[in-house]
């Protein structure tokens, strides 16, 4: 994945053509910064906001996007010149290419489990969209929070949740990271700052706003030392849901340390995000909103890993919130339950080629950062990794009936399975004596 092969994003003609009524934006024709903004004083950051009172008092921020070109750009700036001219590290590209590979062996796994019975309800693998997780994630530190949606496993992984317990939580076993009472959807860890995925649509974004608010609040309020960042990762589709837009202006008003990703994989189930959206270019919101709009190309890790670099170091300031728009693509159906059928083949053919994972080991062994053999080393350590997940879920304790209650009242005193096996609850005026389940 040379940034210069990679940078110019190609769509299929049906997007294309839907894009293009809409006004393409910066991935079509790349503006550079200055000419853009006129701003060359920050030539270091790749998305400076320029923020000007107007005649009338409002506030305003220029924001640019980014654009493969500034990447490429500032590779060229950073880079000394007697050392190739890289992004990344050896051992920064095997650490991204390890949690790459995890993503996409442990979902494949996924879905030979769920044909099998192992799981139950609905899951929403993530195969093709790794270079988002874990262009981000693998950036922050463990106290940093991430919030995602139904989508999760692989976030939860990049976090720093084991294969086993996602896997078993997967299972519906005791030894899940939420002891098997989640599932797919709702992949949490306390331990690693793991907020949960959310069934909901949007669910999440006022959760993670929350958790941005309280960093601030430990910040400024309790005098803590207190730097923390949130994450919060959602579709395409939830930027058209209410929440999304009451969170991005009270991220503005208060200031607050968290970076909204938008993983744009061009549908929402079976809707075309062309078809169902006013203003297709997701990221120009940030800037209505008073923040950077970033859009970058979601199928490259080291593209996302440098707009993410900016983004959660403006957090980390104190410089406030930034949306940034990837542009990803799902290469499985919504969720195991949906055939895939109404995406068009031609559409799906376009961005295998454009795997990220592929990419990725090109960039490697192209560069000379790794050997065919090292990564084909990294893959049979994670195959063995996701084996050993299954075992391990398939081998754990499913929970006891006295579980199923737990964690559902905030008070569950005198709620339960009473040692009779019957539901009971003591608050006559909750329910009407016992009930069984
Ligand atoms: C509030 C709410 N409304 C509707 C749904 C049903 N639903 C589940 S997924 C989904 C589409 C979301 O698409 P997007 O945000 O693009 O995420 P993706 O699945 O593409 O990752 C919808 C409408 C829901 N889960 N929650
Ligand atoms: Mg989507």
């Amino acid at each position: 994945m040379a940034c210069s092969a990679a940078g110019k994003i190609i769509h299929p003609p049906s997007i294309n053509s839907a894009r293009s009524a809409q006004k393409p934006h910066s991935s079509h024709k790349i503006i550079s910064p200055s000419a853009f903004l006129g701003f060359t004083s920050q030539p270091d950051k790749l998305f400076p906001v320029s923020r000007t009172i107007s005649s009338t008092g409002r506030r305003s921020a220029t924001v640019m996007a980014v654009s493969s070109d500034v990447v490429k750009e500032k590779k060229l700036k950073n880079a000394p010149s007697s050392a190739p001219n890289l992004l990344i590290t050896k051992e920064e590209g095997l650490e991204l290419y390890e949690d790459m590979i995890l993503g996409r062996a442990f979902e494949d796994m996924c879905a030979q489990m769920y044909y099998r019975g192992k799981m139950f309800g609905f899951v929403h693998l993530y195969n093709g969209q790794e270079a988002v997780s874990t262009g981000f994630i693998k950036l922050l530190k463990k106290e940093d929070c991430v919030v995602s949606t139904y989508r999760d496993h692989v976030h939860a992984l990049s976090k720093g949740v084991s294969a086993r317990a996602v896997m078993s939580e997967l299972f519906g076993k005791t030894t899940g990271c939420c002891r098997g009472q989640g599932g797919s959807m709702h992949m949490f860890s306390k331990e690693h700052n793991m907020l949960g995925g959310f069934a909901f649509i949007g669910e999440g974004i006022p959760v993670a706003t929350g958790a941005a608010f309280t960093s601030k609040y430990k910040r400024e309020v309790l005098k803590e030392d207190c730097d923390e960042v949130t994450l919060a990762f959602f579709g395409d589709g939830t930027c058209n849901n209410g929440q999304f837009f009451e969170c991005l202006n009270m991220a503005t008003l208060w200031k607050l340390p968290i970076v909204f990703v938008v993983e744009n994989n061009l549908w929402a189930i079976g809707m075309s995000h062309l078809r169902s959206t006013s203003d297709p270019q997701i990221w120009k919101k940030g800037p209505a909103f008073g923040m950077p709009g970033v859009h970058v190309d979601g199928m490259d890790v080291l593209k996302v890993r440098e707009v993410a670099k900016e983004a959660i170091g403006r957090a980390r300031r104190g410089e406030g919130p930034t949306l940034v728009e990837c542009e990803t693509y799902r290469f499985r159906g919504h969720s195991l339950a949906d055939p895939d059928e109404l995406r068009d083949p031609a559409e799906k053919a376009h961005y295998a080629t454009r795997d990220p994972i592929t990419a990725l080991k090109k960039y490697m062994t192209e560069n000379n950062l790794a050997s065919e053999s090292e990564l084909k080393g990294i893959e049979k350590k994670i195959d063995e990794v996701v084996e050993d997940a299954v075992e391990f879920g398939d081998k754990s304790p499913v929970p006891a009936r006295s579980q199923l209650l737990e964690n559902v009242f905030a008070d569950p005193r005198g709620f339960g399975i009473g040692p009779d096996g019957k539901y009971r609850c003591e608050d006559p005026k909750f329910t009407e004596g016992t009930a069984q389940v």
